[in-house]
């Protein structure tokens, strides 16, 4: 397994990154339009969100034909150049391949309803009754996990949308065909692909009901996931690509196995525990403040327990399916720029790889929408059926739609302050936030103290210094909730990375040889002063080195 301790992923959502076409939808073309601004930002390869034919009721990941581009987005030949021309920048394509279902409008499933054994045996239908579910599991889109085929009196599994058909892998034929997709596009060029929710492939020989969850317990890390990993990177050869998987539910030592180069399965892991620290009783539909003394615990115990078994993090705070890390974790009003640069520096100097959500690295903000009619991610739009059911009142689900929606980091980009934040020529499929005049790439990209500026910084110093790409890592400050503190060290290099994670001033205790580290990084302007202690201003992120 090759070293990717150096390299930085920028992950696009195409849909609303940039439109070509004024069709209000992000394209291909659109993001071959922005690659000399994905260069000039440094990273190294760009992980597209599914572009494959689709009937977009998950926005992609419900795919209906792994080798086709969705004519929504462009052609093959548009990705052809894309391909083509982000190599000639050094950009290599990380595509994403969704193989723990298929849309209901595949081929394959079209064969099964028809009622051909061979294709009912991809998936995961089960013989029943209209009246007995096959087991009490809930998708976790809401609802129940399967969907009743009256034409042939059974059930299919769906453990996200009902249109999304989970896929047999016990079966090897379902196993070769994805194979095929794997070498399809490693002939195109692609350097590297993220395997969704790749953990869940395993389901259990026995089907039984859940009396203590939602029967993710089940199919979580399940008996051959292992075993169905190797095989699929031995027999793709892309033990040398980058890969990632995104675990689902997972735990450490599955992560371990999942990511240590022994074992050849990914190359790294997707682990989403830090992002859970402000879901009340673990439900992501229950808000509270966030934890911080929690989340400090994780990534203490994700950092350290990878190092010890030589696993490797993906490391990130947002994606498309995330809200926005600056109005979740940080402050988008007072301390808007330095908690975006404090929370990127606390994750970008750590043991892993780091992955830039679009928008991400110029700060953008949750999109703030005050009525039902502006969301249209499938997940949100059953939550705020579900929240009301409940009794929830309108304003208290939208409430909880504003901190939560998966549509918060699907806005689209924020290019510049003309209409449409200069996405689109046409009517955005999903509404611009409204900060947008103020957050925008064209404002940041020449402005040195801009928050694109300071990513910018990030990613040249992961290149730079080894004690950031290869250091160990020990975490320092452990019981102050109010400090994200950890020591880098690499041969003789040491890296001392301090962050405030509140909007107060606050004072660490500092070794007497700090004083004389120099500031390699921070958001503020001026020294660190290292009496007694070190003083934090609000947000601030510091990294003294050695
Ligand atoms: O996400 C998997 C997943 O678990 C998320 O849906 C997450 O559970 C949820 O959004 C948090 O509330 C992957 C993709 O990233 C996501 O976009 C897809 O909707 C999902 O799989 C199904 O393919």
């Amino acid at each position: 397994m090759a070293d990717f301790s150096s390299k930085v992923v920028y992950q696009i959502y195409p849909k609303s990154f940039m439109d070509s076409n004024g069709d209000g939808l992000g394209d291909l073309r659109g993001i071959i339009r922005k690659l000399d601004y994905l260069r000039d930002l440094g990273v190294d390869y760009l992980w597209l969100t599914p572009v494959f034919v689709s009937p977009q009721n998950d926005n992609g990941y419900d795919v209906a034909d792994y080798c086709s581009i969705d004519p929504r987005f462009g052609t093959m030949e548009d990705m052809e150049e894309l391909i083509r021309e982000g190599e000639k920048r050094g950009l290599g394509l990380m595509l994403d391949m969704v193989f723990n279902h298929t849309s209901t409008e595949h081929e394959w499933f079209q064969k099964a309803l028809a009622g051909d054994e061979k294709y009912q045996n991809y998936y995961i239908f089960k013989e029943g009754t209209p009246d007995k579910l096959p087991t009490n599991w809930q998708s976790k889109f809401g609802g129940p996990a399967w969907e009743y085929v009256p034409s042939l009196g059974k059930w299919y599994l769906h453990l996200f949308d009902v249109t999304q058909a989970d896929l047999n892998w016990d079966n090897p034929e379902v196993r070769d065909e994805l194979k095929k997709v794997i070498f399809f596009w490693k002939d195109k060029g692609v350097k590297g692909f993220r395997f969704d929710v790749v953990n869940l492939i395993s389901k259990p020989a026995v089907f039984e009901d859940d009396y203590e969850g939602d029967g993710r317990r089940f199919y979580s890390d399940g008996p051959h996931v292992h075993e169905y990993l190797k095989e699929l990177t031995r027999d793709t050869g892309i033990e040398d690509m980058i890969t990632v998987g995104e675990m689902s539910s997972t735990t450490l030592d599955n992560c371990i196995r999942y990511s240590a180069p022994q074992e050849k399965e990914m190359s790294m892991c997707f682990s989403f525990h830090h992002l859970k620290v402000d879901y009340k009783d673990g439900d992501k539909w229950r808000l509270m403040e966030p934890d911080r003394m929690a989340l400090k615990k994780l990534f203490e115990k994700w950092q350290t327990g990878m190092q010890e078994g030589h696993g490797w993090n993906a490391l990130f705070w947002c994606n498309h399916d995330q809200p926005r890390v600056v109005s979740r974790l940080g402050d988008e009003s007072k301390y808007w720029k330095e908690s975006a640069e404090m929370l990127a520096a606390s994750i970008h100097l750590m043991r892993g790889t780091p992955y830039i959500y679009q928008g991400e690295e110029i700060g953008m903000t949750n999109a703030h929408y005050t009525s039902i009619s502006q969301y249209r991610d499938v997940e949100s739009l059953n939550y705020y059926k579900i929240l009301l059911d409940q009794g929830k009142t309108e304003e208290e689900a939208l409430a909880v739609l504003a901190a939560r929606s998966r549509d918060n980091s699907r806005t689209p980009m924020q290019w510049s302050g003309e209409e449409n934040a200069g996405f689109s020529e046409g009517r955005p499929w999903l509404e611009v936030t409204s900060n947008y005049k103020e957050i925008n790439a064209q404002a940041q990209t020449e402005d040195g103290e801009s928050v694109y500026s300071f990513y910018k910084r990030l990613v040249s110093l992961r290149k730079e210094k080894n004690v950031i790409s290869k250091g160990s890592i020990e975490f320092l400050e452990k019981e102050n909730e109010d400090v994200l503190a950890y020591r880098r060290a690499y041969e003789d290099e040491e890296l001392i990375v301090l962050n405030n994670l509140t909007g107060k001033e606050v004072t660490v205790p500092a070794e007497s040889a700090w004083a004389g580290y120099h500031k390699l990084l921070g958001n503020y302007d001026g020294g660190a002063e290292i009496k007694e202690g070190i003083t934090l201003r609000p947000f601030e992120t510091i990294a003294l080195e050695k």
